[in-house]
């Protein structure tokens, strides 16, 4: 597979409403695409770092840049015909995983391509159909999310999960048990305490969420440990796991009990599915998150979800529930009740809309 084109693309995609999280509220998402050719045949990648570092350190605008100037000419003319050499091409950059993870998404999307088959065959993934689950922000009051949870309810989505931070806490979570005493649910912290909230987390026990995601700092593992050691609720890692080697500390360590895998955190594909198969070596279960990507990075995500170490539903969307139109063809459906199908084409099962991409492109590169 020589590599003979690339274009990078960073996007602006349009949010139906604004996204409020632990870290900020969001109206639009910044995304990189990356588009690879060889020999006419195309692969698209995207990863999602957001516009600002208030996720992790990353953000769109650097990982456009370093795309451009360093991921690029380094993938360009080379013949890729393993996943472990684009890894050793990419090694002498450190960090920077969602910059890395649009290369390797377009890598696996041509290569299955090239294969003929879906990603998420040739990834060894062992159902068609993908459990999802529902997902709520901050919102203006707790009855308008009462509301809107028992919506999602009605439409059959087997687990909720909610956004918390200082000022949307414990009542938020005691309203929300109390009017659904058996809903399967869990909070995400997005790393917005630390050990000094202990006493706040024990009194989360009483609730029985099925885990919390990232109650402490984005990059913390010993602190975790700490806390999983004090509370009876699971931790879940997502912010703290970008590769391999933090994912078997976390373990080594007991920082938390499941660890949700995005692509772009951990620097594509190769890596999430490395995650995967080491935490399922080590009965550690997995579900997969997401960025709010286009149907392009949506796509990997349904692929990995497919594994059989997702064990969780994972943050996977429909199009409509974030964007009026998908940057990505086609948009995501959902299948059925809390449930996404595994799209039976060959590679990842979608690619950029040109119009779309004309219309929400703000910078664009391409290589030669
Ligand atoms: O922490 O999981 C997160 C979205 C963007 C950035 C970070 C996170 C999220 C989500 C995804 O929570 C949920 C969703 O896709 O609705
Ligand atoms: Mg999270």
């Amino acid at each position: 597979m020589l590599i003979d084109t690339i274009n990078v693309y960073r996007v602006a995609m349009p949010l139906v409403y604004p996204f409020r999280t632990a870290f900020g509220n969001d109206a639009v998402i910044e995304s990189v695409l990356v588009k690879i050719s060889s020999n006419g045949i195309v692969g698209w990648g995207e990863s999602s770092p957001w516009k600002a570092p208030a996720y992790s350190s990353e953000f769109a605008a650097a990982a456009f840049m370093l795309l451009r100037d360093f991921i690029a000419p380094l993938v360009m003319r080379k013949d890729i015909e393993s996943p472990e050499q684009l890894l050793q091409i990419l090694s002498c950059i450190k960090g920077n995983y969602f910059a890395k993870a649009a290369i390797d998404l377009a890598w696996w999307d041509l290569y299955s391509k090239l294969q003929k088959k879906p990603l998420w065959k040739v990834l060894g993934g062992t159902r068609d159909k993908v459990e999802v689950g529902a997902d709520f922000g901050i919102m203006e009051s707790i009855d308008k999310l009462l509301e809107t949870i028992e919506i999602s309810i009605k439409a059959g989505f087997k687990r909720v999960k909610l956004k918390y931070r200082p000022g949307w806490e414990i009542d938020m979570v005691s309203s929300v048990r109390n009017a659904f005493p058996k809903l399967t649910m869990h909070i995400d912290c997005n790393s917005a305490y630390t050990l000094s909230d202990i006493e706040m987390f024990k009194k989360l026990d009483k609730y029985e969420l099925s885990m919390i995601e990232q109650p402490l700092m984005h990059d913390d593992l010993v602190d975790h440990a700490v806390l999983a050691n004090r509370i009876a609720t699971p931790i879940c890692l997502d912010e703290s796991i970008t590769s391999i080697d933090k994912a078997r500390k976390a373990v080594q360590l007991k920082s938390c009990r499941w660890i949700n895998i995005k692509p772009g955190r951990v620097g594509g594909i190769t890596n999430a599915k490395a995650i995967h198969d080491f935490c399922n070596n080590e009965g550690v279960p997995c579900w997969i998150g997401g960025m709010l990507e286009s149907s392009i990075g949506s796509s990997a995500c349904i692929a990995l979800a497919t594994l059989p170490n997702i064990r969780y539903p994972s943050d996977i969307f429909p199009t409509k529930r974030f964007y009026e139109k998908d940057l990505g063809i086609p948009e995501i459906l959902l299948s059925g009740p809390s449930e996404i199908a595994a799209p039976n084409v060959a590679g990842i099962g979608a690619a950029a809309d040109e119009s779309q991409l004309k219309k929400y492109t703000i910078e664009a590169a391409t290589l030669p």
